[in-house]
């Protein structure tokens, strides 16, 4: 039997393939306006291996002036484009005690990307969810303790699958290991979209 730690909801499947495509459509509209751009790590500038974009008021961007959530794209200086419908609507089923989120950082891997473990910190409201949505190709995903070296788990996550983490699971280190060419025919070019709904300002 597979435990997951307290507060992790995983609802393999959630979307069936149509509404995975409708989706991806709404997504393709946010990245029309706010293209994919390559993040850079802080100080070193080295850049990250998966490309982001975000939609929502705010968006997680990193730079070598560091990690940080802004209303605008780092290289367009546009607003971010508003929350498709769709994930406002999961966020309502899902998360239904939680304000409105703020923020939806759409993570593009291709078959090489990975993210390695890290905690999500950068919200003033660390008592609101995160919730995830896993399309196209599959991932290794990783899950650990609140401190680095503690023992990690893996799992892995298919288009269609939703993540909710609340309470004592929010604060779990977690990356994503590698992902799995050719598992799935939903992004024409394979490769893997996530997207991760946040409460960001308290
Ligand atoms: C566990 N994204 O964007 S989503 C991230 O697949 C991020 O792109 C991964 O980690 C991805 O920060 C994982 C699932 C997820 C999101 C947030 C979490 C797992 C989490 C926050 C706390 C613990
Ligand atoms: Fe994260």
């Amino acid at each position: 039997m597979l435990v997951l730690p307290k507060g992790l909801r995983h609802i393999p499947g959630h979307l069936d393939r149509a509404a995975q495509e409708r989706l991806v459509d709404a997504i393709r509209g946010v990245v029309a306006q706010a293209p994919f751009y390559r993040p850079e790590m802080p100080r070193t500038g080295k850049p990250l291996s998966v490309r982001m974009t975000n939609c929502g008021e705010l968006g997680w961007v990193t730079d070598r002036a560091g990690y940080r959530y802004q209303p605008h794209h780092p290289v367009t200086g546009e607003p971010w484009p508003p929350i498709p419908d769709m994930l406002m609507d999961l966020w309502r089923e899902f998360c239904p005690e939680a304000r409105p989120p703020q923020a939806c950082l759409v993570n593009f891997y291709d078959v090489t990307a990975k993210m390695g473990l890290h905690q999500d910190r950068d919200e003033q409201d660390l008592t609101a969810p995160v919730l995830s949505v896993s399309l196209g190709d599959a991932c290794l995903f990783r899950i650990g303790g609140t401190e680095r070296g503690q023992p990690t788990r893996s799992f892995r996550l298919e288009s269609g699958d939703i993540v909710v983490l609340g309470g004592p699971s929010r604060l779990l280190f977690h990356g994503v290991d590698r992902i799995y060419p050719t598992t799935s025919a939903l992004l024409r070019d394979g490769g893997r979209i996530n997207l991760t709904l946040r409460r960001v300002t308290a």
